[in-house]
């Protein structure tokens, strides 16, 4: 039998396991890449493993979140991770230069390789047919040290796109499509593979689009074969040598097998509050805008941004929207300077920002209250703007771009003719934005320089066998990793200063929850189902973690996150029947006994709600491994008795 792409790529980097989904997999990883925001938290976790240089093929550290600077917070974490990086063999990536996840696709992923980053978007390199995931900071500590990296073995799905886009129909509203169909948990325990004649016409930068936004599918990655068109892209950014064919298997097997025909799809958005509360722009109808922005890591290619200028030439921004605009790199901005297209957004009236992930996540361009936003962006949770009561929809650039015309949300295709873009068949390269390390010699004399607002990180100790605690906060379904730990220009600076982020954890669900937690001192969360969904923030489980937080017992989780709780030595417990979530309630009593043996058996635990005397049982869904790692009291105790 035939490999998929994917199972290609894990079987040339498969250290453990045997490939059967659902089994734990351990992989070689080839790269890494972290960022500001996760970054510090990665770092400092590498230096308390005590490895002097990483063990990676490349390992690059962007600077592209924290980058408004209202203190000094953010410059002494840029500094920390500039000196970290050139002392232990890492690339460093200024800030300025742009967002990690266009930068990596343009200047260092290459097809048939591993990659894991601390942010969820990772997957967006699958577009150059790179095998790409978003992992907790801890595990890319570990990955640069050489370490394997571990998931279970996810099952395989084919989405075979035919026929071609339509005039004004983009990428963004294939992969819409895609979340309308399967939802923000359809993606779980699967890795999304791309295919049909459909994806000859997609660029690399517009398959890029799609692999970005499988995050939103909870999917563990998503993948696109690396073909001429894959040849083309390398070649423009002066890497052809990085280039291979990769394609899967003409007798591969797929577990599910979903079919788009291109020539049907029109312009969709997602509605508030969900990626995958999708309509078409039609349906939805001419609502009034007061706000448009264009950027982010799933929409600042060059070919958005030409897109984008050729709707704006000529054109006004309307006079109750504010029209903010990010290239995704210095590459797209230096070119669409030179070519004029700079210069016809600012005709035009467009904000111009740094190349940064900005108002994505909620650094600068809060919308006003109760304000309507259009982003090209891949989340619009409830809040994550910045402003609690803004509605965002998540439109392609050429939709935002129209709509930042007429004042209200525009069909693209009322433009008529569509213009040709052409791009340059090489791009301009300028690395003096990425800063080498320091060779091994010179690496000893270089001080890390630690700024006074990083902080240790929380101590774990092992399980206890009796966890006895109230259930601090009882949640629903799809809770968001932006609702346990929520960042924007206010909490960004703090993502090294635990204990000052502990005074706003969960305060999106309930503005009571850090005293409440500070004052019992312990705790068990309640969650419905996809717990953690979004970020790959491991600060969702290492503030919880610092106040007292034991266990979480929901209907399911999210992959990511549910491997930050593990790692921080927090129990990720599931209810074997899901109706009895309904019998609790916030503020029980609730008590686990025998956790560490009932847990080394692999039987069910029985969480005892002591207020209303229901017996209830639980699992966990964790491998060997992992076991061993929550006995010890999360991966970095794991570590130190494995190295003992
Ligand atoms: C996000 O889009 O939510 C982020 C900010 O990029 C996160 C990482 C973080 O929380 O720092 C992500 O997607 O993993
Ligand atoms: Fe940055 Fe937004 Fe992409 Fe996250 S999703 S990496 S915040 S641009």
């Amino acid at each position: 039998m035939g490999y998929t792409l994917a199972q290609k790529i894990i079987k040339s980097h498969l250290v453990s396991g045997d490939m059967t989904p659902g089994t734990e997999i351990g992989l070689k990883i080839d790269q890494t890449l972290t960022q500001d925001a996760t970054g510090t938290m990665a770092y400092l976790e590498f230096e308390a493993m005590g490895i002097k240089r990483v063990k990676t093929e490349k390992s690059v550290a962007y600077i592209d979140h924290n980058t408004l600077q209202t203190g000094f917070e953010n410059a002494d974490d840029h500094r920390y991770i500039q000196t970290v990086a050139k002392k232990h063999g890492i690339y460093f990536s200024r800030p300025g230069n742009g967002i990690c996840h266009q930068l990596h696709l343009e200047r260092f992923g290459r097809p048939g390789a591993t990659l894991i980053g601390s942010d969820s978007h990772t997957p967006t390199a699958g577009g150059i047919g790179m095998l790409a995931f978003g992992a907790g900071g801890l595990d890319v500590a570990v990955a640069m040290g050489g370490g394997t990296y571990y998931i279970p073995m996810p099952r395989m799905v084919k989405v075979t796109l035919t026929g071609r886009l339509r005039p004004w129909v983009s990428a963004k509203d294939i992969i819409l499509e895609v979340l309308r169909r399967l939802t923000v948990k359809g993606g779980v325990g699967k890795i999304i593979e791309y295919g049909g004649e459909g994806i000859l016409g997609l660029s690399v930068p517009q398959r890029a689009t799609i692999t970005n936004m499988g995050a939103e599918l909870g999917a563990t990655t998503s993948i696109f074969p690396s073909d001429d068109v894959t040849l083309e892209f390398l070649k423009a950014q002066g890497r052809e040598s990085d280039w291979i064919e990769l394609l899967p298997d003409g007798d591969a097997k797929y577990d599910e097998v979903i079919e788009i025909n291109l020539s049907e799809l029109e312009p969709l958005a997602a509605k508030p509050h969900s990626p995958d509360n999708v309509d078409t722009v039609k349906n939805i109808g001419p609502i009034k805008i007061n706000q448009v922005c264009i950027g982010s890591c799933t929409n600042s290619s060059l070919y958005d941004m030409m897109r984008v200028a050729s709707i704006l030439r000529g054109n006004k921004v309307h006079p109750d929207v504010s029209l903010a605009i990010a290239p995704g790199s210095k590459q797209v901005f230096t070119m669409i300077a030179q070519n004029g297209a700079l210069a016809d957004m600012i005709a035009a009236g467009a904000r111009i920002l740094e190349c940064a992930c900005g108002p994505c996540i909620g650094m600068g361009q809060s919308p006003c209250s109760g304000g309507v936003s259009l982003r090209t962006f891949n989340r619009n949770f409830e809040g994550r703007s910045g402003t609690a009561d803004a509605k965002v929809y998540l439109v392609s650039p050429e939709t935002a771009a129209i709509s930042a015309i007429t004042g209200v949300l525009t069909d693209p295709r009322t433009l008529g003719t569509e213009p040709e873009i052409r791009l340059p068949e090489t791009f301009l390269i300028n690395d003096n934005m990425i800063e080498p390390p320091a060779d091994e010699k010179e690496a000893d004399n270089i001080e890390v320089v630690r700024g006074p607002n990083i902080k240790p990180f929380p101590k774990t100790s092992p399980l206890s066998d009796n966890i006895e605690a109230p259930c601090l906060l009882k949640v629903g379904d799809n809770i968001t990793t932006d609702h346990i730990m929520p960042a924007g220009a206010k909490l960004l600076p703090y993502r090294s200063n635990i204990p000052k982020l502990s005074d706003y954890c969960f305060t999106r669900c309930d503005e009571t929850f850090p005293s409440r937690a500070k004052k019992a001192g312990k705790g068990i969360i309640v969650g419905g189902s996809n717990y953690g969904q979004g970020s790959s923030r491991e600060h969702a489980a290492l503030v919880p973690l610092y106040l007292g937080i034991k266990a979480v017992v929901a209907k399911s989780f999210a992959r990511i996150h549910m491997a930050n709780l593990v790692n921080a030595g927090i129990l990720p417990l599931i209810f074997r029947n899901p109706d009895d979530y309904d019998k609790i309630a916030q503020g029980d009593e609730l008590e686990l006994n025998s956790v560490r043996e009932t847990l080394i058996s692999g039987k069910d635990l029985i969480l005892t709600d002591k207020t209303n005397g229901a017996k209830i049982p639980v699992y966990c869904e964790i491998s060997e491994r992992q076991r061993k790692m929550l006995l010890a009291g999360g991966l970095l105790n794991y570590t130190r008795e494995q190295n003992r």
